[in-house]
């Protein structure tokens, strides 16, 4: 297997400007044990880790993975939410053991549970039902001054420009909003401070405003604009226009800054012209000058969106945004849970630039100059994708291009910046490969704790078993708790967590069974209404010209109606009200060759339609195991010839 950097992994270096050119991954480790005493310990540390599991019985000194296990019937500490890349999904894993533990359809179409098949779900995806795809980055918790407060989960879609909350006290999406004006979706943030006031989105593409027609092929008329959505009514709440594109985005913990990353201030439309500039920049918004010009009247709206919209401009000079000059097409931005600083990730730079978040009221007052933000720009290594932190000072940054992490001291560098003579990177350890996001345990609150660390890399080439030309990606999990960074486990993904979350499973409050008047099938309840129905007790079905109404209860092993009758050509809702009241007794309902699936949890209502076209005998049968019986819970549908 080749230890040759991927064809594929150079994808974003420019040409001719990186010292990685045809050196191989080993070669550079040589080269990097040769530079600082520290990082050549952890290197070695690290191949050890990787390459030699210790035979037979061991403790955890002797084999770190160790304390990543979680024997059987006890339970994780926390809960990883991972996003589910192109899968449209988001995925729930326990921490450490990265078992798997629930996934939750989001831009997706779910076989299991009816995602996009139910009435229920139609109703949370609205226009964007059409779409069957979705491409989710990046999976945030709401928080309450700075600590996760267990609420809603948020993420983003790029492939359709959406934005998504998760209710975290069922793990289902109760709310979609598609974001007008703007194309396709990428940063994701929560406002931190007071609380999750925002979620502010960062749209990628710029495109023409408004995208009718015109300007078709005039790249210096195409914008983007970052975009604040109300994390209760999940309307857009404002957008400002900026220049350039905007990569991905954070918010600071005194409530009045978010940042983003663009890489293309350029605002070329082909590779080559979004690599000119040396310096692209960080936009910084200020969230009370942007809420005040609104009371102003200083927004305009575009085309049929009612969506106050500001000019976020350099040229605009509303006093909203600033714009920090920083090297060269950057991605990640982070900010320290100290609420210090926000770091973004040089990416074409070997560099992170480190902002103090302390100096953009001088900033936005005019007082300095935007380079003067700047706290320190320091050499990481090659690729530097995103940063996290372990609240004791030290950041870890992913090295795409190195396949490593690089764990460096905030302080240190700083110093060093300034002229002192002291190393800040304390270690660099091998991942394998090409690592995305890396993400540590309670990273984005106040409450960083530093335990554990999962880092997402893009490839796994020779980590598992061959599954042929697609192989999975692997996330693997770090214990950061010491002063060295210890590989535990190796977790084969499939495509693809761009980025995850951590939170104690403490923070999380959720139900085990359904409220009864769970605001997720109020939509349902109102329809019952109107047709007379007590969802909990009756089984009829009711005829409205072509339209037929079924309703019916399920308790283990059986359906309330075992048998109902229509025409061909009917449109038929069936409506299904699970009376069992014991944890994990879910039901479901199938109609064979009928394209109808979905999941009734314990004391759920769930609804679907379809249209009952083939004459003859259709059975229905529970598809989530339910009862010694389950194969039996079946009923008939009778299709008369029309
Ligand atoms: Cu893949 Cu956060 Cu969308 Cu970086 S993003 S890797
Ligand atoms: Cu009900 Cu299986
Ligand atoms: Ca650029």
């Amino acid at each position: 297997m080749s230890e040759q950097h991927d064809p594929q992994g150079h994808g974003e270096t420019p040409a001719g400007s990186s010292a990685a050119h045809g050196l191989t991954r080993r070669g550079f480790l040589g080269a990097a044990a040769a530079v600082g005493a520290a990082g050549a310990t952890g290197v070695a540390g690290a191949l050890l880790t990787a390459q030699s599991r210790p035979a037979g019985a061991a403790t955890a000194a002797e084999d770190p993975s160790l304390k990543a296990h979680v024997a059987p019937g006890e339970l994780d500490e926390y809960y990883g939410f991972w996003s589910g890349g192109h899968s449209g999904e988001v995925r729930v894993l326990g921490i450490p053991s990265m078992r798997e533990l629930m996934r939750i359809p989001v831009f997706n179409t779910c076989s299991a549970t009816g995602w996009g098949l139910t009435n229920e779900s139609k109703h949370v995806l609205g226009d964007g039902a059409r779409f069957h795809n979705g491409d989710a980055h990046h999976p945030h918790v709401s928080m309450t001054d700075g600590r996760y407060d267990g609420k809603y989960l948020f993420i983003n879609d790029k492939a359709n420009t959406r934005v998504a909350r998760i209710r975290l006290d069922i793990f289902k999406c109760d709310r979609i909003t598609s974001i007008p004006n703007v194309s396709a979706i990428h940063g994701l943030r929560l406002q931190k401070v007071p609380h999750t006031k925002y979620v502010f989105a960062n749209a990628e593409m710029p495109i023409p405003q408004p995208n009718d027609g015109r300007d078709l092929d005039n790249a210096q008329n195409y914008w983007t604009m970052f975009n604040a959505i109300d994390a209760e009514s999940m309307e857009v709440a404002w957008q400002v226009i900026v220049d350039g594109n905007l990569d991905n985005t954070d918010a600071d913990y005194t409530g009045r800054y978010a940042a983003s990353t663009c890489y293309n201030s350029e605002r070329g439309v082909h590779l080559g012209d979004m690599m000119r500039n040396e310096r692209d920049w960080v936009v910084v918004y200020n969230i009370p000058a942007i809420e005040a010009a609104i009371q102003a009247g200083k927004a305009t709206t575009i085309g049929d969106s009612k969506v106050p919209v500001l000019d976020g401009r350099k040229a605009a000079n509303l006093g909203i945004t600033v714009y920090i000059p920083v090297p060269k097409n950057p991605h990640g931005l982070n900010t320290s849970p100290d609420g210090r600083y926000f770091i973004a990730n040089g990416k074409l730079s070997p560099t992170v630039s480190i902002i103090d978040i302390g100096k953009l009221d001088d900033l936005f007052a005019g007082k300095i100059e935007p380079r003067k933000a700047i706290a320190a720009e320091v050499e990481l290594g090659l690729g530097p994708l995103h940063t996290t932190f372990d609240g004791r000072g030290n950041a870890y940054t992913t090295l795409f291009l190195d396949s490593q992490v690089c764990k460096w001291n905030i302080a240190d560098a700083i110093r060093a910046y300034n002229g002192e003579k002291v190393d800040y990177i304390r270690q660099k350890l091998d991942v394998s490969y090409q690592p995305g996001h890396n993400h540590a345990s309670l990273t984005e609150s106040r409450e960083a704790d530093g335990k554990w660390l999962a880092v997402l890399c893009k490839f796994s080439k020779d980590r598992f078993l061959n599954t042929g030309p697609l192989k999975p990606e692997n996330d693997q999990l770090i214990d950061i708790s010491g002063e060295e960074m210890k590989l535990v486990h190796d977790g084969p993904t499939f495509a693809e967590p761009h980025d995850c979350i951590m939170v104690r499973r403490d923070q999380l409050r959720p139900v085990d069974v359904w409220k009864r008047d769970d605001p997720f099938f109020a939509i349902t309840r109102e329809r019952a209404k109107k047709d007379g129905i007590t969802l909990e007790t009756d089984n009829k079905v009711i005829r409205d010209g072509r339209q037929v109404r079924v309703y019916m209860t399920s308790a283990a092993p059986t359906y309330g109606i075992q048998e109902f009758t229509v025409k061909q050509g009917d449109e038929v809702t069936v409506t299904i009200t699970n009376l069992d009241t014991v944890s994990d007794l879910t039901h479901g309902f199938c109609v064979v060759n009928h394209g109808v699936s979905m999941e009734i949890g314990p004391q759920q209502t769930a609804s679907i339609s379809f249209v009952a076209d083939k004459p003859g005998v259709h059975w229905y049968y529970c598809n989530w195991f339910c009862h010694a019986m389950h194969m039996e819970m079946v009923g008939r549908m009778l299709v008369e010839k029309a």
